[in-house]
């Protein structure tokens, strides 16, 4: 009998763009692997459900992708190379620094008589700076990959086909998964063609379980990784528990635990045998610091670990 996870590639189509990310997947990993670069895949940002396959209406999650946009960059600082796999239009790296007002705010415009002039406001330049460097260096040197998925359905094309081109790493090839992948989902057989409407009875829409990538991930896709994967919970009481749960059932490397409510300034780690805190003080949040920093410097060191006792 095939798996659940097996049963879903089974009947849902990849996204039309599928083929095109699976080439730049395929040239951007031989490239690197050649090279014996570290790699890091890194899921970032929320899926949506679509409720209709002529989709105007979805289920959607919180997630902006602050935290794998952030990671990213910090990933981009120790070395490795990036596939940054995240939700159309949420967070990137470099770029969420200018978004929205924060970047105009950070031009002057000078109107003399038919002469208009744009420049970078002089402090403004110390902090676009450095990030722009980074990101001229990342893309001249192609050290980071971009390809993007909306519905759920997608991610799961996706991250299999990134998993397919990243098991030639072995042990260097490091799963960041931060994305808030949604756990319920409409199966394609169930959804109707066209926009749910509103003149006849209230719809009954039925979820079902999305099934656990990280099943076939660690065991089939990617064995020799070294593999991380976020938890988020609302209620601190399991958040633990939760994390020791997964790594009991995926035998991965480590759960990184967060509270929606405190995302940003706490996590725990969570490993088969520890469990530690990681914290951002008030003081480094003034200085700017972002906990990401913390996060990935963290989790280089375990995979460095990792690699020291692994022979691939
Ligand atoms: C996370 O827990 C991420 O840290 C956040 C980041 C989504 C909270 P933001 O995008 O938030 O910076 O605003 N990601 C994983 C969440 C998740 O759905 N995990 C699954 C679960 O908890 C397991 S893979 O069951």
């Amino acid at each position: 009998m095939a798996s659940h996870w097996e049963e879903f590639y089974a009947t849902h189509l990849p996204p039309t763009d599928f083929e095109d990310n699976r080439k730049l997947l395929q040239e951007f990993c031989e490239r690197h692997n050649k090279r014996n670069e570290k790699i890091v895949l890194v899921t970032s940002g929320g899926t949506t459900v679509p409720l209709e396959h002529n989709t105007v209406r979805f289920v959607d999650n919180f997630s902006a992708g602050t935290r794998g946009a952030a990671s990213a960059e910090y990933f981009l600082e120790h070395a490795y190379v990036v596939i940054f796999m995240h939700r159309l239009k949420s967070l990137e790296p470099f770029t969420r620094h200018f978004n929205g007002q924060k970047f105009m705010d950070m031009l002057e415009l000078y109107e003399r008589g038919p002469n208009t002039n744009i420049t970078v406001k002089p402090d403004s330049v110390d902090v676009l700076a450095p990030i722009l460097a980074s990101y001229k260096a990342a893309q001249e040197n192609g050290r980071i990959l971009y390809v993007n998925f909306t519905s759920v359905s997608d991610y799961f094309w996706l991250l299999r086909a990134a998993c397919e081109c990243l098991s030639q790493f072995g042990s260097r090839a490091l799963l960041y998964l931060a994305a808030a992948v949604s756990d319920f989902y409409v199966p394609s057989n169930q959804m109707p063609t066209h926009k749910i409407q509103s003149g006849s009875a209230a719809p009954n829409i039925q979820l079902q379980l999305v099934p656990k990538l990280l099943a076939p991930l660690v065991s089939l896709w990617v064995p020799h990784a070294f593999v991380v994967s976020f938890k988020l919970e609302t209620d601190e009481s399991i958040l633990i528990t939760k994390a020791r749960e997964a790594l009991n059932k995926y035998k991965h490397k480590l759960v990184i635990g967060n509270m929606l409510q405190t995302r940003r300034t706490k996590v725990v780690f969570v490993t088969p045998d520890s469990s530690y805190e990681v914290v951002l003080s008030r003081e480094q949040m003034l200085n700017g610091m972002e906990i990401e920093d913390v996060i990935v410097r963290n989790v280089a060191a375990n995979h460095d670990e990792y690699r020291k006792k692994f022979k691939y």
